[in-house]
């Protein structure tokens, strides 16, 4: 055969075993760089508002192209401040951490630290939780952490029992008997880089399964579950290329919608920005082991204002406000207020609580994702009973939370004691 001839047979075969959607990237190019400017100068400046910084933000500093050698030593000095309280973090917040280190190049403190041992024994208490109540301590989304960093920092784990722990069966319950895209996506990294370690064949039937799902969920624009779902999904597509058609995702049109948003303020908190990142610049967390460890000459050129959304308060609305208890059926108020254009569902609660303490009375904690509500009406979410404060509006869970979505005017709102 002549080389030629060679050639075109290796070509055939190229082309034919691997996917066209295989070899192209779609991720931000170089003059597309600028636009992401805004999500690092999010990150960057949440230096100094936020008392608790995630540690998302220094895994994607790390996978960015773009670089700020001031702010990754200032994210990484809160991490190993974090890791030192490593017995009270949750599962997932501790494989958070420890990929954080990995990806800045930490990888002495994750070992003289015993980080991966005690990760074991916290994955195991979670598994231990599941076999005697049925569910884990956390959730699966974390579980999904968790696995992804024993499976990168090669700690010990059953392939088994990781299959059957995100068959379908669990996924299909995982947030309130509703398919998390979030939660599928994380699940889906874990268990590619399992496959690629031990290759399994109920592992690869759990990955196909919940690459469907995730597929399902694609909306007209691009979105894949929700905007804030879609960075996520995006690099659990990237990681499984086999396992769907290319008719089956334009990941272009995802790129195009996410991008987008940008200026729009949609990416405004440091972690909403800080999980969007990896994917646009075609990344994904199976890459925080490949972060090269060189010095890099610092380049970031480009840092403008974050974007602000602008909210006009001159101009008032009204809107309807429920607390309803939908697991126990006994508490129904409802009240309309009066908030100025712009307000967020925070705003509103406040309104209905000056109105009247016991019946819209509420509490709240600060998180990374803004203020979480953990009681209204003196009712305590718990996540031993697996509670919590559903938000919604006109019948639709929020997308958001109560201190970023805008109310508009006559929206019939709803805070819904829940199950997940
Ligand atoms: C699991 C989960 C939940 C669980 C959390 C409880 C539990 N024990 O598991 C439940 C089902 C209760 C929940 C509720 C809500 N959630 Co939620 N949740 C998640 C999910 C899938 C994983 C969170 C996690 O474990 N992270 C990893 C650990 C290591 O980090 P952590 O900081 O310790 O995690 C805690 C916080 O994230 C917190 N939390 C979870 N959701 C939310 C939402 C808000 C607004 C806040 C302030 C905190 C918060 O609970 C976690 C566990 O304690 C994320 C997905 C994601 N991409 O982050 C969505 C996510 C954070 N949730 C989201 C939303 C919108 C909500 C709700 C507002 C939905 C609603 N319509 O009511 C409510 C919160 C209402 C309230 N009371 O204030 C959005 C936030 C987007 C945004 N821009 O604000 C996300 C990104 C999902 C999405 N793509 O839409 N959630």
């Amino acid at each position: 055969m002549r080389v030629s001839q060679w050639l075109s047979l290796v070509g055939f075969l190229l082309f034919f075993l691997f996917p066209a959607h295989l070899c192209e990237i779609c991720a931000v190019n170089d003059e597309e760089q600028a636009s992401l400017a805004p999500l690092m100068a999010t990150m960057i400046r949440s230096k100094q508002p936020f008392p608790e910084v995630d540690p998302s933000i220094l895994i994607a500093l790390r996978l960015s192209k773009q670089y700020d050698q001031n702010a990754e030593e200032t994210f990484l000095n809160k991490v190993l401040q974090k890791i030192m309280q490593r017995e009270t973090l949750t599962s997932g917040q501790l494989a958070l951490n420890i990929l954080a280190l990995t990806a800045a190049c930490q990888k002495e403190d994750v070992q003289s630290n015993n980080l991966v041992k005690i990760l074991e024994e916290k994955f195991q208490e979670e598994i231990d939780s599941i076999d005697t109540s049925g569910h884990p301590l956390t959730n699966h989304y974390q579980l999904g952490l968790d696995v992804l960093a024993l499976c990168l920092l090669n700690g010990t784990y059953s392939t088994s029992k990781i299959a059957k722990l995100f068959s379908a069966e669990q996924m299909k319950n995982s947030i309130g008997g509703q398919f998390s895209v979030d939660t599928g996506a994380l699940a889906v990294l874990a268990m590619t880089c399992v496959n690629r370690q031990n290759p399994d064949e109920m592992i690869r039937s759990n990955i196909l399964w919940l690459v469907e799902k995730i597929l399902k969920e694609k909306k007209q624009d691009g979105t894949i579950g929700n905007i804030y779902s879609t960075g996520e999904a995006m690099q659990a597509l990237f990681v499984t290329p086999e396992y769907y058609k290319e008719t089956d995702w334009d990941c272009s049109k995802t790129l195009k919608t996410v991008l987008s948003q940008i200026p729009q303020g949609t990416f405004r908190l440091p972690i909403a920005a800080a999980q969007v990142l990896p994917a646009l610049e075609g990344k994904t967390y199976l890459d925080i082991t490949r972060v090269s460890c060189q010095s890099t000459p610092g380049h970031l050129s480009i840092t403008p204002k974050p974007t602000e959304p602008t909210h006009q308060f001159y101009e008032s609305i009204s809107v309807t406000y429920r607390v309803v208890d939908s697991i126990n059926n006994n508490i129904n108020e409802s009240t309309i207020v009066s908030v100025p254009k712009g307000s967020v569902f925070l705003k509103v609660m406040e309104a209905a609580q000056t109105k009247s303490k016991t019946k819209f009375g509420f509490t709240t904690k600060s998180e990374q994702w803004g203020e979480y509500i953990t009681s209204v009406h003196g009712i305590k979410a718990s996540s031993e009973n697996r509670t919590y404060w559903q938000l919604l509006s006109n019948g639709q869970p929020l997308s958001q939370g109560a201190e970023s979505f805008v109310v508009s005017d006559g929206d019939h709102l709803e805070v819904r004691l829940s199950r997940y």
